[in-house]
């Protein structure tokens, strides 16, 4: 804690991932004195830059961009980036510390690493995005490559984002690489890598709940966020019959007792692009559905919970609510959703409970997969794309199984994700030496 002062999400995850790994490692002689973990949590390079732009009224802007190059390992580093005004080193650290363990799960050649800025894209004009991203990529450009680091998306960056950061990249390096994934499909991007957070939640979801005998089937599910995973997980959910009954934001959340799905789903993608910010709007579209303010849907009673948000978004007291409920599977979507409390009191509980970096594991598989079809020039169906993340999600399932399977039978996913994870980097370090 004296080295990382004042990085409380990163000491937040290395502490999850040591209290079930530490064990592991006592009972391996040859782990056992290599300072695997301490290694692991110390980045391998964290690059802090200027982003200077300017915004549309000619008035100068200045940001700061980071790149977290953790852990190189077991590939190139691997991982998205992220624009938002609660950007920090500490945020990043942590995103990148899970992106290690979890790219290892996807059983991929993929390291871990993470990026953002504290730019804030809400409200923000397209000519402004563009200028920001050129701005942030004549910089990272120096430091990433398709054999080096490969960034992607996440909260803030879309498809729009990825666009204006390849062509910076392009114009200034003079080379067409699958330097970035999450492209569009007319430049190198892959069918299905829109879906792949969400759908590979789903998919993981369903070898939970198939543990005790069960499936989406006629299941109420609450949601939180309305973003790209929540669509993701949204749409696959309500294909195997499941019924979504909230989406969430900033402002609060929504409860549709009728269900989401049809046409509504597509309606989330405009609410995304709408720039507001706000799952309120939903109610003036779909006004039979309600909106409470300044809350957060665990309250509502569901049999499967799908944090999709963002860190921190579920905490002791909401998943006492969600097990008094009937709640007998929380799937995190997002990145770290629930606090160590809430997460300790799910395992006490013997609630199903699957951490993000098992389960939301497909997007960045999904990603590893459009490396590949860039790297042999050809693209694959969706049908090929879809049956590829389904068959890893599957095997990260098993993983995690074998790994966090306990004496009464109850499979600790947190556990059985840490040390599944853990193993892949750490023999590959032991490998490579003292470098
Ligand atoms: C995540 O898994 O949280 C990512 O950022 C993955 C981004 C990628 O596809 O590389």
């Amino acid at each position: 804690e004296a080295k990382n002062p004042n990085e409380p999400e990163f000491l937040q995850a290395v502490k999850e991932v040591a209290v079930t790994v530490i064990p592991f490692i006592m009972t391996k002689k040859e782990y056992t004195g290599m300072k695997l973990l301490e290694r692991m949590a110390e980045a391998e390079r964290v690059i802090i830059f200027r982003v200077p732009w300017v915004d549309d009224k000619g008035e100068i802007q200045v940001n700061r961009g980071f790149r977290i190059q953790m852990n190189s390992a077991i590939g190139p580093y691997k991982g998205g980036i992220r624009f938002h005004p609660t950007v920090n080193l500490s945020v990043l650290k942590f995103l990148a510390f899970e992106q290690v363990f979890k790219n290892s799960l996807t059983t991929l050649p993929m390291g871990g690493g993470k990026g953002g800025s504290d730019f804030d894209p809400q409200g923000k004009t397209d000519m402004e995005v563009m200028r920001f991203c050129q701005a942030f990529m004549t910089e990272m450009c120096k430091h990433i490559g398709p054999e080096t680091d490969v960034p992607a998306g996440d909260i803030g960056v879309g498809a729009r984002e990825i666009g204006y950061l390849f062509g910076q990249y392009k114009k200034i390096r003079n080379e067409f690489t699958g330097v970035l994934t999450g492209k569009g499909l007319a430049y190198g991007g892959s069918l299905i890598r829109p879906e792949a957070t969400g759908y590979g939640v789903v998919y993981f979801a369903e070898q939970m709940l198939k543990t005790i005998g069960q499936t989406f089937k006629d299941k109420t599910v609450t949601v939180s966020g309305f973003g790209n995973v929540a669509w993701g997980v949204i749409k696959k959910i309500s294909e195997l019959g499941g019924k979504v009954v909230t989406i969430s934001g900033p402002d609060g959340y929504v409860y549709d007792k009728d269900g989401i799905d049809g046409e509504k789903i597509d309606y989330l993608l405009e609410l995304r692009n709408s720039g507001n910010n706000r799952a309120e709007d939903y109610v003036k579209q779909y006004p039979t559905a309600e909106f409470f303010a300044g809350k957060r849907p665990w309250e509502v009673k569901c049999d499967v919970a799908i944090p999709s948000a963002t860190q921190n978004e579920l905490d002791l007291e909401d998943a006492k609510l969600l097990v008094e409920n009937g709640c007998v599977c929380v799937t995190e979507a997002a990145n770290m959703p629930s606090t160590l409390d809430a997460i300790n009191y799910f395992l006490d509980n013997k609630v199903l409970f699957s951490p993000g970096k098992a389960s939301n594991a497909g997007g960045v598989a999904t990603s590893g997969l459009e490396m590949t079809q860039n790297s042999i020039r050809l693209n694959w169906t969706s049908e090929e794309v879809d049956a590829r993340l389904k068959e890893i999600m599957i095997g990260i399932h098993k993983a995690c199984r074998d790994y966090g399977k306990e004496e009464d039978g109850y499979v600790n996913y947190v556990k059985g994700a840490n040390i599944a994870g853990f193993v892949k980097v750490a023999e590959a370090m032991l490998a490579q030496g003292v470098v």
